[in-house]
């Protein structure tokens, strides 16, 4: 075997993707293949990896990479590059002021990168216009940890989930977006059955799966629930006075708030019947080893910072924070949403987890940094800054590492903004993004694998990320550029940073500056980290001062908040007022993350596997709702608010609430023709964090009607789509593209050629039936299967897996290219079905087909087929799909 003679080189690096931050072993063989491994020494995965993580390798290949700097989309040396942006952004400060100038950056940078930009924007340039995806993503976290605890601090770790007795989920789907601590949570609850979980969603998602109780609550009914809990404990013995009189203050206040909801209250405004409140409310009082999870049903709210606090008042009251198995836990979303948090990236804070507004935090970062200004007060958080873009306030904007054209509420709006902006610089990995498209200065950055830095995952754990790449073309790291264009300005001494390390020395020194215990982020044990000690560094939890060790260290069991008197606050929450909906726009709309998908899939959409577990935008709806509009299972439904509109595929689940439909965030305009669901998304912002409320918007929905439905699979990447609906996506070999005509265009066999690259002198092999309007081409160039298409009145019901798997397979003989026009498989093949398990690439025709073989379990299941036996992340299908089956079978 080759593997037995190769020379391979491993390097221990950081997941890119979500929060949770695992350990990943890189391989790199002697032929130069990358494979990827879960690093059984992380703390945070201790060898598991989700399916994103398991496919990183699969989307490192430098297809679509930017590889050099532009200028007005003509090639540039860096000098040249760098130059244009230093004095453009001088020029617009001398001219206009330095509220003139904005950053607009991201969770994905590695810390180095955010402390450089910081640093920049705040100390140098004085402004504090620097705001970052985090905004629309942990800022209620932020503005409620703030608010109760006097810092930005997550008391809890990663094992107080598996120590904990009762585990809340709330406004998370973990299953899909935290895999990795969902399987510690199941692996912890099957080890001890008495464990519950209680899952808080609009939606019955494939958290719910492990669920004891699944609160299907209304949305934004969080805050009166949380409220209602408070009330409830309040009469019972589950409340700790001795905490509450020592280490808080503002008991009084919030429980007389909470207490004013009766029960009719409670059920109109959570929308859960009696029996469910009881029943949740008496599990939180008699289980002392509680921890509340929150993610992005909680944050993105108009009422996100008091969800937060309703929560916390609930850990607080019971004294149920900071010991083992028990706490509120803030789930972050990127991967280095924290270490953005710790360097101060977001408009309101400084760095180091001190604010502005305190003038002795200024004075203190100033004589820290030697700098000759110091922002005085909070700049423009994103929503606010991309009006200032579009008014004209800003003239001169660099984006960095972030998609604002697709993920901003209200995008079209936002893309408008940038387009019209004078002077715009864009950092990305990606060619081709819709934001990229408005630079006028496109600078390549380094990708994941190619970078060093470090990030700090939701407990506070801090990982370093180590390049194992090499550098494509001219691509440079981002800290560097805004380093490069710092000096360019004149600072020449803040920004001569050799190395990534010495950032990180120096943002670890600041940390401990003046901080003897008073504020919770000190890392002063990493202030003289050299480059030898950087790379061999371990995985930490802050806080690590001085002369102190790595531990796990949980915050605030003893009290010792950061408040100016040491104690805690709590918050005396009040229910949002009323719903937003209208008779014009009458349904909610909720919006959010799928399995298989990264945000704007700008490295997930490159691979064939990850792409083949939902291949297309959709949108759930309840099965009463799409009956009501009249929209078919798989027919298209269009979307509407009065900021935009979006086309996408109707999925019929009764998983989803009545009176609301969930669409995902991740489709953009390189994917699909109208499904950049953020410029339907209202900029609603919450009034203390600013953040978005994605989750709850108005919106109206109806069929789309079109004259026919198309399918597609094609070796070339499909060109020049115009279609009424079109959802493109990469597939084993090739392309799968989802499509819809208002009209049928003057010859099929032309459009074929256009836009799936049949080159003129292929004719395809066809059928038609004029009757029923079905039609089916194949383009075969020898044994090879350049293309097919497939036309009906009705949404196609080709074995689209099958029909992929075609691009791959020799057709030498005429019978098997007869069964492609065809559209369905040879007798004695099973199509595979839509892709359940995308590591072992099995479908779930192959799942049911194996039930009805007497795989009965999950486990059985994975024996058979493999399936869910790797990461892990499908099994809650696997076992959806058997329960299903067997339901089948006993009626
Ligand atoms: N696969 C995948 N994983 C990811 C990401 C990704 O793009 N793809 N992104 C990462 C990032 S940056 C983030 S921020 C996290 C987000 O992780 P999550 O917050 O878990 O994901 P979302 O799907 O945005 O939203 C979670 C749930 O909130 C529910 N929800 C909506 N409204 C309400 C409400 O009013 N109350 C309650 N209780 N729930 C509500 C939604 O129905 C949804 O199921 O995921 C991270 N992980
Ligand atoms: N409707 C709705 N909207 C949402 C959300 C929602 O739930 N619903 N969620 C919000 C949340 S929580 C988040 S976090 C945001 C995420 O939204 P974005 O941050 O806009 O999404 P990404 O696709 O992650 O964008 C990252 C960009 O950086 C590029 N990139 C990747 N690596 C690097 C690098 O090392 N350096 C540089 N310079 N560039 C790089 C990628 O190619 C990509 O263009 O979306 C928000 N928007
Ligand atoms: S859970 Fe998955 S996406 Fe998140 S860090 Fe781990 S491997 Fe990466
Ligand atoms: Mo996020």
């Amino acid at each position: 075997m080759a593997g037995e003679t190769s020379v391979s080189t491993e390097t221990k690096t950081t997941c890119p993707y979500c929060g949770v931050g695992c350990g990943v072993i890189a391989r790199i063989d002697d032929a130069g293949v990358v494979s990827v491994k879960g690093d059984p020494d992380h703390p945070a995965n201790f060898g598991r990896l989700c399916s994103k993580g398991s496919a990183l390798a699969e989307t490192i290949d430098l297809d679509g990479r930017v590889l050099y700097p532009q200028i007005g989309g003509q090639r540039a040396s860096w000098d040249e590059a760098l130059d244009l942006v230093a004095s453009r952004f001088s020029e617009t400060i001398a001219q206009h002021g330095p509220d003139s100038v904005a950053f607009y950056i991201s969770g994905q940078l590695l810390t180095e990168d955010y402390y450089v930009a910081n640093k920049l924007m705040k100390g140098f340039v004085g402004s504090a216009n620097i705001d970052t995806n985090s905004r629309l993503c942990m800022s209620s976290s932020v503005a409620g940890h703030r608010r109760a605890f006097g810092a930005d601090t997550v008391p809890g770790v990663y094992e107080d989930i598996e120590l904990a007795d009762l585990v809340i989920l709330t406004g998370s789907n973990l299953a899909w977006c935290h895999p990795v601590i969902y399987q510690r949570l199941a692996a912890a609850k099957a080890a001890r059955p008495g464990m519950k979980v209680v899952v808080i969603d609009p939606r019955r998602t494939m958290t719910a799966d492990i669920a004891d109780l699944h609160l299907a609550i209304r949305p934004d009914g969080d805050v009166a629930l949380f409220m209602g809990l408070l009330a409830h404990l309040a009469g019972t013995a589950a409340i700790d006075r001795n905490y509450v009189d020592t280490h808080t203050n503002g008991f009084e206040e919030a429980f007389t708030a909470a207490s004013a909801l009766g029960i009719a209250e409670l059920m109109e405004l959570t929308g859960l019947p009696s029996m469910q409140l009881r029943q949740f409310f008496r599990l939180f009082e008699q289980t002392e080893r509680v921890v509340t999870c929150y993610s992005q049903g909680v944050n993105q709210s108009s009422c996100g910072t008091d969800k937060v606090n309703a929560i916390i008042n609930c850990h607080l009251a019971t004294g149920r924070i900071g010991r083992a198995g028990m706490g509120p836990f803030s789930l972050t979303g990127q991967p280095n949403a924290m270490g953005g948090r710790e360097v101060g990236g977001l408009a309101h804070m400084l760095a180091a987890h001190m604010t502005i507004e305190n003038p002795d935090d200024r004075d203190r970062v100033q004589r820290f940094w030697r700098s000759p200004d110091i922002a005085r007060k909070p700049g423009l958080k994103a929503v606010d800054m991309f009006r200032a873009v579009a008014d004209g306030r800003i003239k001169a904007l660099w984006i960095m590492a972030t998609n604002p054209a697709v993920s901003m509420p209200d995008a079209d709006t936002v893309a408008a903004a940038i387009a019209a902006c004078p002077f715009v610089v864009v950092s990305d990995v990606l060619q081709e993004t819709d934001t990229t498209k408005y630079a006028h200065i496109l600078l390549p950055s380094l990708g994941w694998g190619e970078k060093d830095g470090t990030v700090t995952n939701s407990e506070r754990r801090i990982s370093r990320q180590r390049a194992f790449l090499n550098h494509p073309g001219e691509a440079k790291a981002d800290w560097w550029q805004m380093a490069e264009v710092g000096r360019r300005m004149g600072f020449e001494d803040a920004f001569s940073f050799p190395s990534a390390a010495d950032i990180f020395a120096e943002h670890a020194a600041l940390s401990a500056f003046e901080n003897g215990g008073s504020r919770d982020f000190d890392i002063g044990a990493y202030a003289e980290t050299s480059t030898p000690v950087y790379d061999a560094m371990t995985p930490f939890q802050w806080p690590q001062p001085e002369h102190t060790t790595a531990q796990v260290t949980r915050f605030f069991g003893d009290g010792g908040f950061f408040h100016a008197d040491g104690k805690a606050r709590f918050v005396a929450v009040s229910v949002p007022t009323s719903g937003r909906t209208s008779a014009d726009f009458p349904f909610t709309l909720n919006t959010g993350r799928i399995r298989d998908q990264w945000h704007t899939m700008t490295r997930t959409g490159k691979s064939a596997r990850l792409s083949a577990h939902i291949a297309e935008p959709f949108a759930e709806i309840h099965p009463g709702d799409a009956m009501e509009i009249g929209v078919a299972s798989a027919a298209l439904v269009e979307i509407e608010s009065p900021y935009g509109k979006a086309v996408v595929r109707a999925l019929v689940t009764d998983r989803q609430a009545r009176g609301s439909l969930f669409v995902p965030m991740h489709w953009n305009d390189q994917f699909a023709a109208k499904a950049r669901i953020d410029a339907v998304v209202a900029p609603i912002t919450d009034p203390f964090s600013g953040q978005p409320a994605s989750k709850n918007v108005a919106i109206a929905a109806r069929p789309l009607q079109v004259a026919s439905y198309g399918f597609a699979v094609s070796a070339a990447k499909p060109q020049g789509l115009d279609t009424a609906y079109w959802a493109l996506a990469k597939a084993e070999g090739g392309w799968r593209l989802e499509l819809a005509f208002d009209a049928a265009p003057e010859n099929w066999t032309q459009w074929c050629r256009t836009h799936l690259g049949i080159p003129g002198h292929i004719e395809p092999l066809g059928y038609a039936d004029a009757q029923s309007g079905d039609l089916r081409l194949a383009f075969f160039d020898g044994d090879r299967l350049l293309a097919a298409f497939f036309l009906a009145r009705q949404p196609v019901g080709v074995a689209r897996n099958w029909a992929i798997e075609q691009l791959a397979v020799q057709h030498t003989e005429m019978a098997k290219r007869f069964a492609v026009v065809a559209g369905r498989p040879d007798a004695g093949r099973i199509d595979p079905g839509a892709t359940v398990c995308s590591c072992f690439s099995v479908g779930v025709n192959q799942i049911v087909a194996a039930v009805h073989g007497g795989c009965h379990s999950v486990e059985a299941v994975g024996r058979e087929l493999n399936a869910g036996t790797n990461c892990g992340s499908c099994r809650a299908e696997i076992r959806g799909i058997i329960d299903g089956c067997l339901a089948a079978a006993a009626e």
